[in-house]
Protein backbone atom coordinates (compact mmCIF):
# COMPACT_ATOMS: atom_id res chain seq x y z
CA UNK A 1 0.00 0.00 0.00
CA UNK A 2 1.39 2.74 -1.08
CA UNK A 3 -1.13 5.74 -1.13
CA UNK A 4 -0.63 8.94 0.75
CA UNK A 5 -4.19 10.34 1.98
CA UNK A 6 -3.62 14.19 1.59
CA UNK A 7 -6.68 16.08 1.68
CA UNK A 8 -8.58 16.98 -1.33
CA UNK A 9 -7.94 20.79 -1.73
CA UNK A 10 -10.68 22.80 -3.90
CA UNK A 11 -7.29 24.19 -6.22
CA UNK A 12 -6.90 20.31 -6.65
CA UNK A 13 -10.57 19.49 -7.23
CA UNK A 14 -10.54 22.67 -9.98
CA UNK A 15 -7.43 21.09 -11.38
CA UNK A 16 -9.07 17.81 -11.82
CA UNK A 17 -12.49 19.50 -14.00
CA UNK A 18 -10.55 22.08 -15.53
CA UNK A 19 -7.68 20.26 -16.23
CA UNK A 20 -9.77 17.35 -17.68
CA UNK A 21 -11.83 20.15 -19.92
CA UNK A 22 -8.71 21.95 -21.20
CA UNK A 23 -6.90 18.58 -22.62
CA UNK A 24 -10.27 17.82 -24.06
CA UNK A 25 -10.80 20.90 -25.80
CA UNK A 26 -7.06 21.72 -27.08
CA UNK A 27 -6.80 17.61 -28.60
CA UNK A 28 -10.48 18.33 -30.09
CA UNK A 29 -9.16 20.62 -33.26
CA UNK A 30 -6.66 17.72 -34.17
CA UNK A 31 -8.65 14.64 -33.64
CA UNK A 32 -8.24 11.84 -35.75
CA UNK A 33 -4.81 12.83 -36.83
CA UNK A 34 -1.81 10.47 -36.98
CA UNK A 35 0.20 13.14 -36.12
CA UNK A 36 0.32 16.24 -34.27
CA UNK A 37 3.22 18.60 -34.62
CA UNK A 38 4.61 20.89 -31.85
CA UNK A 39 4.22 24.06 -34.15
CA UNK A 40 0.36 23.14 -35.13
CA UNK A 41 0.02 22.85 -31.09
CA UNK A 42 1.49 26.35 -30.83
CA UNK A 43 -0.28 27.71 -33.14
CA UNK A 44 -3.73 26.69 -31.36
CA UNK A 45 -2.72 27.23 -27.99
CA UNK A 46 -1.92 31.12 -29.24
CA UNK A 47 -5.15 31.42 -31.34
CA UNK A 48 -7.38 34.16 -29.48
CA UNK A 49 -10.78 31.89 -29.69
CA UNK A 50 -12.85 30.22 -27.33
CA UNK A 51 -11.53 27.05 -26.50
CA UNK A 52 -15.24 24.60 -27.01
CA UNK A 53 -15.61 21.87 -24.84
CA UNK A 54 -16.49 18.87 -26.48
CA UNK A 55 -18.59 15.05 -25.35
CA UNK A 56 -16.07 14.22 -22.89
CA UNK A 57 -16.46 17.33 -20.78
CA UNK A 58 -20.03 17.29 -21.41
CA UNK A 59 -20.39 14.18 -19.58
CA UNK A 60 -17.99 14.58 -16.75
CA UNK A 61 -19.98 17.63 -15.94
CA UNK A 62 -22.88 15.43 -16.14
CA UNK A 63 -21.48 12.99 -13.59
CA UNK A 64 -20.34 15.52 -11.60
CA UNK A 65 -23.38 17.25 -10.75
CA UNK A 66 -25.16 13.92 -10.48
CA UNK A 67 -22.49 13.42 -7.28
CA UNK A 68 -23.14 16.53 -6.06
CA UNK A 69 -26.90 15.87 -5.92
CA UNK A 70 -26.87 12.41 -4.20
CA UNK A 71 -23.56 13.18 -1.93
CA UNK A 72 -25.50 12.52 1.20
CA UNK A 73 -27.43 9.56 -0.14
CA UNK A 74 -26.45 7.26 -2.26
CA UNK A 75 -24.07 8.93 -4.22
CA UNK A 76 -25.46 6.88 -7.30
CA UNK A 77 -28.29 6.24 -8.83
CA UNK A 78 -27.41 4.30 -11.96
CA UNK A 79 -30.79 4.57 -13.55
CA UNK A 80 -31.44 8.54 -13.31
CA UNK A 81 -27.47 8.29 -14.14
CA UNK A 82 -28.01 6.93 -17.76
CA UNK A 83 -30.93 8.93 -18.48
CA UNK A 84 -29.31 12.26 -17.53
CA UNK A 85 -25.98 11.35 -19.67
CA UNK A 86 -28.73 10.72 -22.58
CA UNK A 87 -30.39 14.07 -22.22
CA UNK A 88 -26.97 15.86 -22.20
CA UNK A 89 -26.77 14.17 -25.63
CA UNK A 90 -30.45 14.98 -26.85
CA UNK A 91 -29.78 18.09 -25.78
CA UNK A 92 -26.04 18.75 -27.21
CA UNK A 93 -25.84 16.01 -30.08
CA UNK A 94 -22.87 18.16 -32.22
CA UNK A 95 -20.78 17.87 -29.08
CA UNK A 96 -18.52 15.21 -31.16
CA UNK A 97 -19.92 12.02 -29.45
CA UNK A 98 -18.86 9.04 -31.49
CA UNK A 99 -20.95 6.63 -33.11
CA UNK A 100 -21.80 3.86 -30.86
CA UNK A 101 -23.00 5.66 -27.61
CA UNK A 102 -24.98 7.81 -29.36
CA UNK A 103 -26.98 4.35 -30.13
CA UNK A 104 -26.94 3.82 -26.77
CA UNK A 105 -28.68 7.10 -25.86
CA UNK A 106 -31.01 6.77 -28.36
CA UNK A 107 -32.54 3.60 -26.79
CA UNK A 108 -32.49 4.86 -22.99
CA UNK A 109 -34.21 7.83 -24.33
CA UNK A 110 -36.89 5.61 -26.04
CA UNK A 111 -37.39 3.66 -22.64
CA UNK A 112 -35.15 1.16 -23.12
CA UNK A 113 -33.20 -0.08 -19.74
CA UNK A 114 -29.82 0.53 -19.85
CA UNK A 115 -28.90 -2.70 -19.32
CA UNK A 116 -30.38 -4.05 -22.56
CA UNK A 117 -29.62 -0.87 -24.63
CA UNK A 118 -25.62 -1.37 -23.80
CA UNK A 119 -25.75 -4.94 -25.18
CA UNK A 120 -27.63 -4.22 -28.39
CA UNK A 121 -24.40 -3.48 -30.43
CA UNK A 122 -21.57 -4.94 -30.55
CA UNK A 123 -23.24 -8.67 -30.88
CA UNK A 124 -24.04 -8.33 -26.58
CA UNK A 125 -20.76 -7.48 -26.05
CA UNK A 126 -21.40 -4.17 -25.80
CA UNK A 127 -18.55 -1.22 -26.30
CA UNK A 128 -15.32 -1.18 -25.07
CA UNK A 129 -14.52 2.17 -26.28
CA UNK A 130 -12.93 5.16 -24.06
CA UNK A 131 -16.23 6.62 -23.44
CA UNK A 132 -16.53 5.78 -20.18
CA UNK A 133 -13.16 6.67 -18.49
CA UNK A 134 -12.93 10.27 -20.50
CA UNK A 135 -15.91 11.30 -17.93
CA UNK A 136 -15.19 9.36 -14.76
CA UNK A 137 -12.50 11.17 -13.35
CA UNK A 138 -15.09 13.00 -10.82
CA UNK A 139 -15.70 9.63 -8.44
CA UNK A 140 -11.94 10.55 -7.42
CA UNK A 141 -13.45 13.46 -5.68
CA UNK A 142 -16.16 11.90 -3.49
CA UNK A 143 -14.31 8.10 -3.31
CA UNK A 144 -13.05 7.00 0.34
CA UNK A 145 -10.88 4.31 -0.90
CA UNK A 146 -8.89 3.14 -4.11
CA UNK A 147 -10.97 0.47 -4.56
CA UNK A 148 -14.23 2.25 -3.78
CA UNK A 149 -12.94 4.75 -6.67
CA UNK A 150 -12.32 1.56 -8.54
CA UNK A 151 -16.16 0.21 -7.90
CA UNK A 152 -17.65 3.57 -8.40
CA UNK A 153 -15.96 4.15 -11.49
CA UNK A 154 -17.26 0.43 -12.88
CA UNK A 155 -21.21 1.42 -11.82
CA UNK A 156 -20.90 4.88 -14.23
CA UNK A 157 -19.54 3.30 -16.90
CA UNK A 158 -21.84 0.41 -16.92
CA UNK A 159 -24.80 2.60 -18.10
CA UNK A 160 -23.27 2.59 -21.52
CA UNK A 161 -20.44 0.15 -21.89
CA UNK A 162 -21.35 -3.63 -21.25
CA UNK A 163 -17.99 -4.56 -22.62
CA UNK A 164 -15.40 -5.56 -19.37
CA UNK A 165 -12.81 -3.42 -20.81
CA UNK A 166 -14.64 -0.25 -21.20
CA UNK A 167 -15.31 -0.93 -17.63
CA UNK A 168 -11.46 -2.04 -17.15
CA UNK A 169 -10.92 1.79 -18.51
CA UNK A 170 -12.90 4.12 -16.38
CA UNK A 171 -11.73 1.98 -13.18
CA UNK A 172 -8.16 2.58 -14.21
CA UNK A 173 -8.75 6.43 -15.04
CA UNK A 174 -10.20 6.68 -11.78
CA UNK A 175 -8.39 4.94 -9.77
CA UNK A 176 -5.46 6.57 -11.28
CA UNK A 177 -7.18 10.28 -10.43
CA UNK A 178 -7.79 9.19 -6.98
CA UNK A 179 -3.72 8.02 -6.60
CA UNK A 180 -3.19 11.80 -8.46
CA UNK A 181 -5.32 13.75 -6.71
CA UNK A 182 -4.11 12.24 -2.86
CA UNK A 183 -0.23 12.24 -3.87
CA UNK A 184 1.74 14.52 -2.10
CA UNK A 185 2.72 17.08 -4.59
CA UNK A 186 6.10 17.99 -2.43
CA UNK A 187 8.05 14.87 -3.12
CA UNK A 188 8.56 13.38 -6.40
CA UNK A 189 5.69 10.99 -7.76
CA UNK A 190 6.61 6.92 -6.88
CA UNK A 191 5.91 5.64 -10.62
CA UNK A 192 6.43 1.95 -10.10
CA UNK A 193 4.18 2.25 -6.66
CA UNK A 194 1.50 3.92 -8.57
CA UNK A 195 1.13 1.72 -11.22
CA UNK A 196 1.56 -1.44 -8.70
CA UNK A 197 -1.75 0.34 -7.09
CA UNK A 198 -3.37 0.77 -10.08
CA UNK A 199 -2.43 -3.09 -10.91
CA UNK A 200 -4.57 -4.41 -7.01
CA UNK A 201 -8.18 -2.19 -8.62
CA UNK A 202 -7.40 -2.99 -12.43
CA UNK A 203 -7.46 -7.41 -12.66
CA UNK A 204 -6.93 -7.84 -15.94
CA UNK A 205 -3.93 -9.15 -17.98
CA UNK A 206 -4.01 -7.22 -21.33
CA UNK A 207 -4.55 -3.80 -18.69
CA UNK A 208 -1.22 -5.67 -16.87
CA UNK A 209 0.87 -5.78 -19.67
CA UNK A 210 -0.06 -2.37 -20.51
CA UNK A 211 1.06 -1.15 -16.96
CA UNK A 212 4.34 -2.89 -17.69
CA UNK A 213 5.30 -1.13 -20.99
CA UNK A 214 4.19 2.14 -19.41
CA UNK A 215 6.91 1.80 -16.29
CA UNK A 216 9.17 0.38 -19.22
CA UNK A 217 8.65 3.84 -21.48
CA UNK A 218 8.42 6.40 -18.46
CA UNK A 219 12.43 4.99 -18.50
CA UNK A 220 12.75 6.23 -21.89
CA UNK A 221 10.56 9.09 -22.32
CA UNK A 222 10.01 8.63 -25.74
CA UNK A 223 8.57 11.43 -27.82
CA UNK A 224 4.62 11.64 -27.64
CA UNK A 225 4.24 10.67 -31.30
CA UNK A 226 5.89 6.65 -30.80
CA UNK A 227 3.81 6.86 -27.42
CA UNK A 228 0.93 6.97 -29.41
CA UNK A 229 2.36 4.34 -31.36
CA UNK A 230 3.92 2.19 -29.13
CA UNK A 231 1.02 1.89 -26.67
CA UNK A 232 -2.32 3.15 -28.68
CA UNK A 233 -4.16 6.04 -29.76
CA UNK A 234 -7.76 4.84 -31.16
CA UNK A 235 -10.91 4.85 -29.22
CA UNK A 236 -10.89 2.04 -27.09
CA UNK A 237 -10.86 1.91 -23.46
CA UNK A 238 -7.33 -0.06 -23.69
CA UNK A 239 -5.80 1.88 -26.18
CA UNK A 240 -5.83 5.28 -25.07
CA UNK A 241 -6.54 5.10 -21.21
CA UNK A 242 -2.69 3.46 -20.66
CA UNK A 243 -1.32 6.18 -23.15
CA UNK A 244 -3.03 9.45 -20.91
CA UNK A 245 -1.38 7.89 -17.55
CA UNK A 246 1.78 8.08 -19.57
CA UNK A 247 1.68 11.52 -20.58
CA UNK A 248 0.71 12.47 -16.61
CA UNK A 249 3.67 9.96 -15.39
CA UNK A 250 6.16 11.96 -17.98
CA UNK A 251 5.38 15.23 -16.44
CA UNK A 252 3.10 14.60 -13.18
CA UNK A 253 4.21 18.10 -12.13
CA UNK A 254 3.46 20.10 -15.31
CA UNK A 255 -0.33 19.86 -16.05
CA UNK A 256 0.33 21.82 -19.24
CA UNK A 257 3.14 19.79 -20.78
CA UNK A 258 0.87 16.36 -19.49
CA UNK A 259 -1.90 17.94 -22.07
CA UNK A 260 0.71 18.50 -24.50
CA UNK A 261 1.99 15.47 -24.31
CA UNK A 262 -1.69 13.66 -24.45
CA UNK A 263 -2.73 15.90 -28.17
CA UNK A 264 0.71 14.96 -29.48
CA UNK A 265 0.44 11.23 -29.05
CA UNK A 266 -2.19 11.77 -32.08
CA UNK A 267 -5.43 9.68 -32.71
CA UNK A 268 -8.13 10.35 -30.08
CA UNK A 269 -6.38 13.04 -29.20
CA UNK A 270 -9.12 15.47 -27.18
CA UNK A 271 -9.60 12.38 -25.06
CA UNK A 272 -6.41 11.36 -24.42
CA UNK A 273 -5.69 14.66 -23.40
CA UNK A 274 -8.72 15.26 -21.06
CA UNK A 275 -7.81 12.02 -19.17
CA UNK A 276 -4.00 13.12 -19.08
CA UNK A 277 -5.37 17.04 -17.95
CA UNK A 278 -7.54 15.27 -15.33
CA UNK A 279 -4.86 13.47 -13.85
CA UNK A 280 -2.24 16.35 -13.96
CA UNK A 281 -4.43 18.86 -13.23
CA UNK A 282 -5.81 16.72 -9.91
CA UNK A 283 -1.59 16.35 -8.54
CA UNK A 284 -0.97 19.81 -9.16
CA UNK A 285 -4.14 22.21 -8.61
CA UNK A 286 -5.87 24.79 -10.91
CA UNK A 287 -3.33 27.32 -9.75
CA UNK A 288 -0.98 25.46 -12.01
CA UNK A 289 -2.88 25.91 -14.87
CA UNK A 290 -1.94 28.47 -17.38
CA UNK A 291 -3.42 30.81 -17.24
CA UNK A 292 -4.31 31.78 -20.66
CA UNK A 293 -5.84 28.76 -21.52
CA UNK A 294 -8.46 28.98 -18.85
CA UNK A 295 -9.19 32.51 -19.64
CA UNK A 296 -10.12 31.16 -23.45
CA UNK A 297 -12.17 27.66 -21.82
CA UNK A 298 -16.06 27.93 -23.01
CA UNK A 299 -17.21 26.47 -19.19
CA UNK A 300 -14.75 27.65 -16.71
CA UNK A 301 -17.33 28.85 -14.49
CA UNK A 302 -19.50 26.00 -14.02
CA UNK A 303 -16.55 23.56 -13.86
CA UNK A 304 -15.14 25.58 -11.03
CA UNK A 305 -18.20 25.52 -9.26
CA UNK A 306 -19.19 22.22 -9.19
CA UNK A 307 -15.66 21.34 -8.16
CA UNK A 308 -16.49 23.74 -4.70
CA UNK A 309 -19.52 21.45 -4.68
CA UNK A 310 -17.71 18.45 -4.42
CA UNK A 311 -15.20 19.34 -1.99
N1 LIG B 1 -16.18 -4.19 -30.97
C1 LIG B 1 -15.54 -3.51 -31.95
N2 LIG B 1 -15.26 -2.19 -31.89
C2 LIG B 1 -15.63 -1.53 -30.79
C3 LIG B 1 -16.31 -2.18 -29.72
C4 LIG B 1 -16.59 -3.58 -29.83
N3 LIG B 1 -17.18 -4.27 -28.86
N4 LIG B 1 -16.54 -1.27 -28.77
C5 LIG B 1 -16.03 -0.10 -29.20
N5 LIG B 1 -15.47 -0.26 -30.43
P1 LIG B 1 -18.05 3.84 -28.93
P2 LIG B 1 -17.35 5.76 -26.83
C6 LIG B 1 -14.75 0.78 -31.21
O1 LIG B 1 -18.46 4.27 -30.29
O2 LIG B 1 -16.70 4.77 -25.97
C7 LIG B 1 -15.92 10.45 -28.91
O3 LIG B 1 -15.18 10.95 -29.97
C8 LIG B 1 -15.55 1.34 -32.36
O4 LIG B 1 -14.63 1.62 -33.41
O5 LIG B 1 -18.88 2.86 -28.21
O6 LIG B 1 -18.33 6.68 -26.19
C9 LIG B 1 -15.21 10.73 -27.60
O7 LIG B 1 -14.54 11.97 -27.60
C10 LIG B 1 -16.09 2.64 -31.83
O8 LIG B 1 -16.25 3.60 -32.84
O9 LIG B 1 -18.02 5.19 -28.12
C11 LIG B 1 -14.24 9.59 -27.48
O10 LIG B 1 -13.11 9.82 -28.25
C12 LIG B 1 -15.02 3.07 -30.84
O11 LIG B 1 -14.44 1.87 -30.35
C13 LIG B 1 -14.99 8.46 -28.07
O12 LIG B 1 -15.95 9.03 -28.97
C14 LIG B 1 -15.53 3.92 -29.67
O13 LIG B 1 -16.56 3.26 -28.99
C15 LIG B 1 -15.71 7.72 -27.00
O14 LIG B 1 -16.23 6.61 -27.55
MG1 LIG C 1 -12.52 11.75 -28.55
Amino acid sequence: MTIAMNPITRDRARGLLLGLALGDALGAPFEGRALVSADDLLAEERAPSRLVHTDDTALALVLAGHLADHRDTTLLDEDVLAREFAEAWRAEPWRGYGEGTPRVFGLITAGVPWADATRAFYQGQGSFGNGAAMRVAPVALVATSLHHAAELARRTAAVTHAHKHGQHGAACQAAATYLALRSDPARPLAVPAFLHDLSRVVRSAPWHEKFDRVAELVRHRPDPEHAGRALGNDASALGSVPTALLAFLTYPDRADEAIRYGVRAGGDTDTIAAMAGALAGARTGAGSLPEKWLRRLDISGRLWSLADHLT
